[in-house]
C-alpha cells in the first residue's frame, strides 16, 4: 500500500487489501516487557505521550502485541497496537469496549472487537479522526463513535451493511440523530453530512448518490 498526502492536505489511502495501517503510526519504548514511552508519528515526527495522565490507563505487551487499556466510570476501552512489518512503526490493529451495563450514564453499546485494518472480509471497522477508513471488500460496518472530522473511504451501499453510530450519548433513534444534522451536501462525489455546532463532519468519499439513511444503525 502507500499513503500520501494530495494537495489539500488530505489523507489519500489506496489501501484496499488491508495489513498495512495507514494512518496514525505510534512508537514504543519497551523495556524489559514494559511500556517505559510512547510517541505518536505525524509527518515523520516523533511526539512524545504521556503514558497515563489520569491514572486511568495501562499498557501491557503480549506477544508483541501493545495493549492498552483505560477504564472509565463507565467501562474498559482496549486498543491493540502490532508493528506487522518491524519498522519500529506501530499501527492500531484494533479496540474494544467493555460496558458496565448497570453503570449510571452514557456507554457504548456495541461489545465486540473494532478493526482498524480492513481485510477482504466482511469487517467491523473503526471509523477515527484523522485518517480515511476503508473497509476493503466485503460487506463492512463503519461504526462511529466519536466526533471529529470522520472520513469513510469506500462506503458502497450495494456491497457495505451499516453506518453505524455508537456515540455513547444515549441517542436512541435514527429520528433523533437527524434532529442534530445540520447540513448535507456534496463535494463532488464526496457526501458531507455536518452536524450541530461543526462538532462532527462525516465525509462519505467518493459515494456519490449510493447511499441513504437505510444505510445507517443508531446504537447509542
Ligand atoms: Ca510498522
Ligand atoms: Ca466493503
Ligand atoms: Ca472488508
Amino acid at each position: 500500500m502507500s499513503t500520501g498526502q494530495d494537495d489539500s492536505g488530505n489523507d489519500v489511502n489506496d489501501d484496499s487489501s488491508g495489513g498495512g495501517g495507514g494512518g496514525k503510526a505510534f512508537k514504543f519504548t519497551i523495556v524489559d516487557g514494559k511500556v517505559t514511552e510512547i510517541f505518536e508519528v505525524k509527518d515523520g515526527v516523533a511526539e512524545p505521550k504521556p503514558i497515563d495522565d489520569d491514572g486511568s490507563e495501562s499498557y501491557t505487551v503480549e506477544n508483541g502485541v501493545v495493549v492498552r487499556t483505560e477504564k472509565n466510570a463507565f467501562g474498559t476501552e482496549i486498543t491493540r497496537y502490532t508493528d506487522s512489518d518491524g519498522n519500529g512503526l506501530y499501527s492500531r490493529i484494533s479496540e474494544s469496549w467493555q460496558g458496565s451495563d448497570d453503570s449510571p450514564g452514557p456507554h457504548f453499546r456495541h461489545d465486540g472487537d473494532l478493526s482498524y485494518l480492513s481485510t477482504v472480509g466482511d469487517d467491523s471497522m473503526a471509523v477515527r479522526a484523522g485518517e480515511d477508513c476503508s473497509g476493503g471488500q466485503g460487506a463492512d460496518d463503519f461504526y462511529i463513535r466519536e466526533a471529529g472530522d470522520l472520513r469513510i473511504g469506500d462506503f458502497k451501499s450495494s456491497e457495505d451493511n451499516h453506518i453505524i453510530f455508537d456515540t455513547g450519548f444515549g441517542l436512541a433513534s435514527k429520528e433523533e440523530l437527524q434532529g442534530y444534522v445540520t447540513g448535507v451536501q456534496y463535494n463532488g462525489d464526496d457526501l458531507v453530512v455536518t452536524f450541530v455546532n461543526n462538532v462532527a463532519t462525516i465525509t462519505l468519499v467518493g459515494v456519490g448518490a449510493d447511499v441513504s439513511w437505510d444505510d445507517v444503525q443508531v446504537l447509542s
